[in-house]
């Protein structure tokens, strides 16, 4: 059996953050590990507060679990603070390079809640290095690159600054923000030339679905640790999602919670 550890913060919702991650490696039949970042006070409406965990836990945790045994990929999410950030850069130094690394680089939630503090960015900045994928949401990759991206060629513009300038081996920047068609792009690195890949969307009128950004890029982490191919993981885990929003259902007074769908493994 395959493994993944997450690194994200805990929302006792269950619907995002390492609930959400965890319960996405199980359904796909790999073995899940997590290292929580932050604690979230929430509900289905809206985030209360935030309270980041010791950097040095954090970082404790990292190098007990890397020194004991080797994921078979690591999945990022929420970091909350550069003292956090900083950390989980320093524990995964024996890694880097070994171990496929995949970000979500949250920054904040659908609220508006700011779930990264700006300063942390260059911290972000040096774990998108070398990793394998990082999945911005249009909100995040205009941000991140300081490029609006409302036309498509400016998507792709924002992909090849996340390969290019922050050194990422590739980007899905995820088009549901997007007014009309939701189409992804996936942006594969490697050679001189970025590789662009539309991925067509349709939108599922569902309401807002709670979680989606964490169990995407968690159902990619596990098919990199399966050893899919990028493409292949990618658009399975696009699969995934669409059939969690389709499948969505109420359970508190806001968002809704993506129905799981069966063993996908
Ligand atoms: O969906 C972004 C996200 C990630 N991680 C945690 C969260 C949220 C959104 O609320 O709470 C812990």
């Amino acid at each position: 059996m395959k493994s993944a550890l997450s690194i994200a913060g805990s929302d006792p919702t269950g619907g995002a953050g390492m609930q959400a991650d965890l319960q996405t490696f199980a359904l796909h039949g790999v073995r899940g590990a997590g290292i929580v970042s932050a604690l979230t006070i929430q509900d289905s409406v809206r985030v209360h507060s935030v309270l980041p965990v010791f950097p040095s836990v954090v970082l404790d945790q990292i190098r007990t679990l890397l020194a004991d045994a080797t994921p078979d990929v690591i999945k990022i999410g929420m970091l909350a603070t550069d003292d956090v950030a900083r950390n989980v850069v320093l524990g995964l130094q024996s890694v880097r390079g070994k171990v496929p690394i995949v970000i979500d680089p949250v920054l904040e939630a659908s609220d508006g809640t700011p779930l990264l503090e700006r300063r942390a960015w260059p911290a972000l900045h040096e774990l998108i290095r070398g990793c394998h994928l990082v999945t911005p949401n249009l909100n995040e990759a205009e941000r991140l690159s300081d490029i609006d991206c409302s036309r498509k060629k400016d998507c792709e513009k924002a992909a090849d600054f996340f390969i290019h300038e922050l050194g990422a081996g590739a980007v899905l920047l995820k088009g549901g923000h997007r007014s009309g068609s939701p189409d992804d792009l996936l942006a594969l690195g490697g050679g001189s030339e970025t590789r662009f890949i539309w991925l067509e969307g349709e939108r599922i009128e569902s309401g807002s679905v709670h979680g989606t950004g964490c169990a995407l890029a968690s159902s990619v982490a596990a098919g990199l640790a399966q050893g899919r191919p990028m493409e292949d993981a990618v658009q399975r885990a696009r699969t995934f999602v669409r059939e969690g929003i389709s499948t969505s259902a109420q359970f508190g007074q806001g968002a809704r919670f993506l129905g799981f769908p069966g063993d996908v493994s």
